[in-house]
C-alpha cells in the first residue's frame, strides 16, 4: 500500500478522499488555491501545498503545479477525484512520466473513453447493444443524410469529444438535417476543438441508468449494480437512487453483465461506470463510459457495503480484487440529494456567500457528505455543491420517508440552496410511483408550481 498521495481535488471530495486514506493508513498531502485558504478540508490532510490563484486553470486544473506539488509533498500516488483533471488522459500520462500512480484507468483507456464514437466501438464489440446510428463519426452531409433515413427520425447529434449532454442537437426531419450538423460541428470545434460528430436515433424520454464497475490489474472485473440518475436538470443530476426503480430483474442483470464485458473489452482498470439509457419497453443502449469515480458513488456503497474510494487506492497499488461477483450484493434502497448553493425560487442561479449556520441531519440511515460547516465562505469560483445527502433504508418506500425526514432536518442559513426543491421531489406522487424519465424535472416538476407548505 502507498504510504502518502496527494489528492489533486477540493470540497467534498477532496474530504471523501482524506478519510478513506486515512482509514487505510495513507498519509495525504491536499492542495488548494487561494480561494480555498483555510477551508475545512485541508485541517483533516496531514500536509497542505498552496498551488496558484483562484481559477481552475491556475490551480486544479494546472497539470504541471499538481505535478510540482506531488514533488514537494513527496507522494507516491496521486487521486484526482471527479471533474478537474479526473479525465484527462494528458494529465494520467504526465503522472506516471513523472513516476506517480495516477489512481484512475491507464491513461489509454480515459483516451478511448473520451472519443464517445471508439467508445461505442467497443460496446458494439463486446455486443452491448448502443443506440442505433451512425457507425463512428459522420464524414460527409451526405452519410448524415442515408445513415438518418435508416434509422428514421428524430435523430440526435452528438459530439464525439462530447459527453454529458454538451453539443447535442435534436433533429426531427430531413430538410433541417444540413443545417443542424454544421450548428453542431461548430459548437463541438468552439468547445472541444473537434468538429467531428456522430448520429444516433433520438430516444424519448428515456431513463438514464448507470452500471459502476471495478476492475483490477489483473484481470478481474466486477459491477456493483445500477444507479438511476434520470432525475437532472440541463443535465446536472439531482437525485441518484439505487436499485433502479423501473428495472425488471432481467433487465438488471443483463445491463450489469453488458457493462462488465464492455470494461473488459476496454482493456479498463479501476472504477468506472457505464451509462445506458433505458426505455419504456426495457429496452436499453450504452451511451458513454465515465472513467473517473463520480458524485454519487456513495449510493452504490450504502447499498453494496463496498468503499468505492479505497477499492480506487487498492487497485492502484496494484492489489488483486478480493471482491467475488457472486458475494456483491444489493441491500435494501439508497437515495441521494446533491444539494447546491442555488436559487431554485431565481432559476437556479449561484448563490455562494458565507453559511451562518448549518443543521446536519442524522439519524438511522442517514449520511451526510460536506465539506462545509457555520463560518465557512463558499467561493464563487467553483461549482455550486455544499452537500450529498444520502439515506439507505430496505424499502423504496422507507428510504423516501428517510430521506423526507432528513430534509426536514437539513437546515443552511445564510445562502439560498436546493433542499427546498428536493423537498418538493420526495412528496411528488409522481416520484413515488416511478413515473419519471430525464425530462421530468423540467417539463413536469418546474413547470408547475410549488405545492404551499403544509398542504
Ligand atoms: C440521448 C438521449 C436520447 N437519445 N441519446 C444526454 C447526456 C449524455 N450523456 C447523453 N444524453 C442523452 N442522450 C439518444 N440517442 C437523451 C439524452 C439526455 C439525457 C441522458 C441522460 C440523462 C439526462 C438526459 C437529459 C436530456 C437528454
Amino acid at each position: 500500500m502507498f504510504k502518502r498521495i496527494l489528492v489533486a481535488n477540493r470540497g467534498e471530495i477532496a474530504l471523501r478522499i482524506i478519510r478513506a486514506c486515512r482509514e487505510l493508513g495513507v498519509e495525504t498531502v491536499a492542495v488548494y488555491s487561494q480561494a480555498d485558504r483555510g477551508a475545512p478540508w485541508l485541517e483533516l490532510a496531514d500536509q497542505t501545498i498552496c498551488i496558484g490563484k483562484a481559477p481552475g486553470s491556475e490551480s486544479y486544473l494546472n497539470i504541471p503545479r499538481i505535478i510540482a506539488a506531488a514533488e514537494v509533498g513527496n507522494v507516491e500516488a496521486i487521486h484526482p477525484g471527479y471533474g478537474f483533471l479526473s479525465e484527462n488522459p494528458n494529465f494520467a500520462e504526465h503522472c506516471r512520466a513523472s513516476n506517480f500512480v495516477f489512481i484512475g484507468p491507464p491513461h489509454e483507456a480515459i483516451r478511448r473513453m473520451g472519443i464517445k464514437t471508439e467508445a461505442k466501438t467497443i460496446a458494439a464489440a463486446a455486443k452491448v447493444p448502443c443506440v442505433p446510428g451512425s457507425e463512428g463519426a459522420v464524414t460527409s452531409d451526405a452519410e448524415a443524410a442515408r445513415v438518418a433515413r435508416e434509422i428514421g427520425y428524430p435523430v440526435l447529434i452528438k459530439a464525439a469529444a462530447g459527453g454529458g449532454g454538451k453539443g447535442m442537437r435534436v433533429c426531427r426531419e430531413e430538410a433541417s438535417l444540413i443545417a443542424a450538423l454544421q450548428a453542431a460541428r461548430a459548437e463541438a470545434e468552439a468547445a472541444f476543438r473537434d468538429p467531428s460528430v456522430y448520429l444516433e436515433k433520438f430516444i424519448d424520454r428515456p431513463r438514464h441508468v448507470e452500471v459502476q464497475i471495478l476492475a483490477d490489474a489483473h484481470g478481474n472485473c466486477v459491477h456493483l449494480w445500477e444507479r438511476d440518475c434520470s432525475l437532472q436538470r440541463r443535465h446536472q443530476k439531482l437525485v441518484e437512487e439505487s436499485p433502479g426503480p423501473t428495472l425488471s430483474d432481467r433487465t438488471r442483470r443483463r445491463l450489469c453483465e453488458a457493462a462488465v464485458r464492455l470494461a473488459r473489452q476496454a482493456g479498463y482498470v479501476n472504477a468506472g461506470t457505464c451509462e445506458f439509457l433505458v426505455d419504456n419497453e426495457q429496452n436499453f443502449y450504452f451511451i458513454e463510459v465515465n472513467a473517473r469515480i463520480q458524485v454519487e458513488h456513495p449510493v452504490t456503497e450504502l447499498v453494496t457495503g463496498i468503499d468505492l474510494i479505497k477499492q480506487q487506492i487498492r487497485i492502484a497499488a496494484g492489489e488483486p480484487l478480493e471482491l467475488k461477483q457472486a458475494e456483491i450484493a444489493q441491500i435494501g434502497h439508497a437515495f441521494e440529494c446533491r444539494i447546491n448553493c442555488e436559487d431554485p425560487d431565481h432559476n437556479f442561479r449561484p448563490s455562494p456567500g458565507t453559511i451562518q449556520s448549518v443543521r446536519i441531519p442524522g439519524g438511522y440511515g442517514v449520511r451526510w457528505d460536506s465539506h462545509v460547516r457555520a463560518g465557512y465562505t463558499v467561493p464563487p469560483n467553483y461549482d455550486s455543491m455544499v452537500g450529498k445527502l444520502l439515506v439507505h433504508a430496505p424499502t423504496r418506500a422507507e428510504a423516501m420517508a428517510v430521506m423526507r425526514r432528513a430534509l426536514d432536518e437539513l437546515e443552511i442559513v445564510g445562502i439560498p440552496t436546493t433542499t427546498s426543491l428536493h423537498r418538493r421531489i420526495f412528496r411528488n406522487p409522481d416520484f413515488a410511483e416511478g413515473r419519471v424519465d430525464t425530462t421530468w424535472v423540467e417539463r413536469v416538476l418546474l413547470a408547475s408550481r410549488p405545492t404551499p407548505s403544509g398542504s
